[in-house]
């Protein structure tokens, strides 16, 4: 199989981050999608009724998931809020947990949110140029604490996989909410110990 996978080429636009030639078409994700994950609910049920707003867009290859690929592409994570909680990525450990993943800010700026099975957190900023390490065994969530969309180049192992499911039901420890202009880390009020 991966013997079929010939050397190629995607033009991604280095500041909006979408595919230019359109070869590939990026997935879509509305406050719909992970309403539950929000501590405002009202202020996501009115946003749902009100257009439903994209949260972001991220693109996947159609490659092989055998250990010796790569899966690359682009995150574009807009602006907004919901409630006092910035527009986040649903987050997700990786279903291979002990696999890491490369993120290369590109344009606007926000924050990776990472913790650990065992409770560890940290929570490091994206600037364009930074490359942001997420070690294996963290679950990793962007959030866009600016006002224009946070773009994001990624790559990771093409097995890796994507476990959704232990953020849906617990969520995460923390939260990043809007405080006086300001984003500030607190407790997840909604998180539960599995
Ligand atoms: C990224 C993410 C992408 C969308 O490609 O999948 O930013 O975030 P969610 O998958 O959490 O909705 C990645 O981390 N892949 O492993
Ligand atoms: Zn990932």
């Amino acid at each position: 199989m991966m013997a079929d996978v010939k050397p190629f080429v995607l033009d991604f636009d280095r500041l909006t981050g979408f595919c230019k030639s359109g070869k590939i078409q990026p997935m879509q994700r509305r406050v719909s999608n992970m309403a539950s994950q929000f501590i405002d609910q009202e202020a996501a049920r009115r946003l749902m009724e009100n257009g439903d707003p994209l949260l972001y867009e991220f693109y996947g290859l159609d490659l092989p998931e055998k250990d010796g690929a790569l899966q690359f592409g682009t995150t574009i994570l807009y602006p907004g809020k919901v409630g006092k909680e910035y527009f986040m990525t649903k987050g997700h450990f990786h279903t291979i947990l002990d696999t890491a993943e490369v993120y290369y800010g590109l344009s606007g700026h926000g924050v990776m949110l990472m913790e650990t099975p065992e409770g560890e957190v940290e929570c490091k900023e994206v600037h364009p140029g930074d490359a942001l390490y997420v070690p294996g065994r963290w679950a990793h969530r962007s959030i866009n604490t600016g006002d224009e969309p946070l773009v994001m180049f990624f790559v990771y192992r093409a097995d890796a996989g994507h476990d959704y499911g232990t953020i849906e039901k617990k969520g995460y420890r923390k939260i990043l909410v809007e405080q006086d202009g300001e984003p500030v880390l607190l407790d997840n009020p909604k998180w539960q110990e599995a």
